[in-house]
């Protein structure tokens, strides 16, 4: 089955008959304490392992969706108009080809107003919105499991995306990948916070897609990832629904640095950490060797997201008085 087959059977019946003129709509970015790293389907983002996230909600991506006017489909980011050979038109182009009505082409405005490709996971929130848009536009009224399947499709942690909380999502056995996608938890906690501390927000070396797949193809380490996330998972799904700060920091922090080893002992090696980023983490050390509960999280970028409980937030803003702090659960 190809992708074009998966969204038949999801939409299973569902005309692309356009319901509205004009749609817009907001999803949320997410931040994963485990992490998704490496494939066994490229095609379909089929990920080796499950991972585990808590959404940013008010971090995330805002999408207007009609039907261009012009004989190519009109991508504006950010209050510019994009080339359509740049990678994010051919990217958000060709996943729209899956929802084309025969003989148009779309007008899609999209603004994040969190910075793109500095590992703050932008495109996670772009291709949730960009499916809730069409679902919207074309009057779907798919569920948030079916969302998610789809907000896969365009790029593997978008299918967390689709919920506020914490949403696991499950790898599945499913050849093509029927079962894989988000599950929201119900468990909340409102005493938890991110703190973003920007290093760079320049576009990295190696995108996130690149980055996975050269990794899981080059990088002995690789084999020992699985395991890492098995017992990860454990741990954090137990943090989570025990309210066990400790448990939940170490095992996000140590998640991380695992999944940086393994892109360390890629060829040609790949490494997003910065300088700066190093000297972030020792200071982080520093001030969890004076006794207070903090931990940071590192994706495919420099930069480093804090995690703490809301006691400790004036000790930590003092070490750190430009972090930007996200509340979890309001
Ligand atoms: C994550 N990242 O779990 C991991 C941790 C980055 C580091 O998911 O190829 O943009 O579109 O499925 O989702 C970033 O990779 O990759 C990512 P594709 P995606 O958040």
């Amino acid at each position: 089955m190809n992708k074009q087959q998966i969204l038949n059977e999801i939409l299973s019946g569902r005309s692309l008959i356009p319901a509205e003129e004009s749609v817009q709509v907001f999803a949320p970015s997410n931040i994963a304490l485990v992490k998704y790293w490496g494939k066994r389907n490229s095609e379909l983002n089929l990920p080796e392992t499950d991972s585990l996230s808590v959404t940013l909600p008010h971090c995330g991506t805002t999408t207007r969706l009609s039907l261009s006017a012009e004989n190519q489909d009109k991508i504006i980011f950010n209050h510019s108009a994009m080339d359509k050979s740049t990678e994010f038109s051919v990217k958000l182009s060709s996943f729209l080809d899956l929802f084309r009505p025969k003989n148009t082409f779309f007008h899609v405005e999209t603004e994040s107003n969190i910075p793109i490709d500095a590992g703050l996971a932008s495109s996670a929130s772009g291709f949730a919105a960009c499916v809730r848009a069409v679902d919207k536009f074309f009057k779907w009224n798919l569920s948030n499991i079916e969302l998610s399947l789809l907000a896969r499709l365009g790029s593997g942690s978008a299918c967390r995306s689709i919920w506020d909380g914490f949403v696991i999502w499950r790898r599945g056995e499913h050849e093509y990948g029927m079962d894989s996608h988000g599950y929201l938890m119900q468990e909340r906690w409102p005493e938890l916070r991110i703190g973003l501390l920007m290093v760079s927000a320049a576009k990295k070396q190696i995108s996130s897609r690149n980055a996975m797949n050269d990794t899981h193809a080059t990088s002995i380490l690789y084999h020992a990832w699985p395991e890492q996330v098995k017992q990860d998972m454990q741990h954090m799904e137990k943090a989570i629904r025990e309210k066990d700060f400790i448990l939940l920091g170490k095992t996000a922090e140590n998640n991380a640095l695992a999944m940086h080893a393994t892109m360390a002992a890629a060829w040609p090696p790949i490494v997003y950490s910065h300088p700066l980023t190093l000297e972030l983490m020792q200071q982080i050390w520093q001030l969890r060797n004076e006794g207070v509960a903090v931990y940071f999280t590192q994706d495919a970028g420099a930069n480093l997201k804090l995690l703490f409980l809301q006691e400790s937030t004036d000790t930590i803003k003092s070490r750190f008085p430009e972090m930007r702090i996200e509340k979890l659960f309001d």
